[in-house]
């Protein structure tokens, strides 16, 4: 038995199938560990979809599939460069958007992992707890949630945030958020790699619950495996040309697919 995490995958389904031929990857032996960003900007999303949720893998959501998800719900417009079609057409699209919804933002096991990372001001079971209530949110009123997801308010935590504002907190905390400062304020404006530090900001990885290790992906620019001591960055820009990363929990070793041509829409 094996147990693997792999990053972003945004609609390379070719890669990811690569991949998982690479690593002998064999479902009713081997635990898998995504992520999230399953989908959007590659040419597979559907596929990679249909075929993560006829398994039984560990996945997070992030920001890419949530706006999948506020797109497939009406709520929001796909974007220029969004390849949500296979989605927006899908057969079975109810049954897309209620697997969608059962998805955890979180797992808190003997790796913590979420989409963007561990907030600083948060322990892991403290930021866990926050992403069940906000996904019990919008899977309770998701018209409601997803029309009004969009936006970088309120940029630092508060206990004492509510409705809306707490749960648009909490979720672009666990599926966006890069750099952040002293107080906690986050910066949504930069994406770029380390040693291009925005004055007064630090990565969310400098500070903060090194109780156990993290797994995250979102940070392609980062370029680095281990940021940090016990942070495992799993985003290696599959999208973008790059390659798609698979980690071993157990070994520690990694793997690594290029990127199929195939699946590349933008590169
Ligand atoms: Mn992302």
């Amino acid at each position: 038995m094996a147990r693997w995490a792999i990053g972003d995958i945004q609609g390379c389904f070719r890669t990811f199938s690569a991949l998982l031929d690479q690593i002998s990857y064999r479902s009713e032996r081997d635990e898998l560990w995504i992520a999230g960003d399953l989908v959007n900007r590659g040419a597979g999303s559907a596929a990679t979809v249909d075929w993560i949720r006829r398994h039984p893998i560990k996945v997070v959501l992030g920001n890419h599939d949530l706006h999948a998800l506020a797109v497939l719900l009406g709520q929001a417009k796909p974007k220029r460069k969004d390849t949500l079609d296979g989605l927006i057409n899908h057969p079975h699209k109810p049954a897309v958007i209620e697997w969608l919804l059962a998805q955890p933002l979180t797992i808190n096991a003997d790796y913590w992992m979420s989409h963007a990372g561990l907030y600083p001001k948060w322990t892991f079971a403290q930021a866990s707890g926050l992403a069940k209530e906000a996904q019990q949110f919008y899977r309770q009123q998701p018209e409601r949630f997803f029309s009004q997801m969009y936006g970088n308010e309120p940029i630092c935590w508060q206990e004492s945030l509510e409705g809306i504002d707490r749960h648009r907190f909490v979720v672009n905390a666990l599926t966006r958020m890069r750099w952040v400062d002293e107080a906690g304020n986050l910066d949504m404006s930069h994406k770029g790699p380390l040693n291009q530090a925005p004055a007064g900001l630090q990565p969310w990885f400098k500070l903060g619950d090194r109780s156990k290790s993290i797994l995250f992906g979102h940070w392609a620019a980062l370029n680095t495996p281990i940021p940090a001591p016990g942070v495992l960055a799993l985003d290696s820009g599959c999208v973008w040309g790059q390659h798609l990363s698979a980690f071993n929990l157990d070994t520690q070793q990694w793997a690594q697919q290029p990127a199929d041509p195939k699946d590349l829409i933008y590169v």
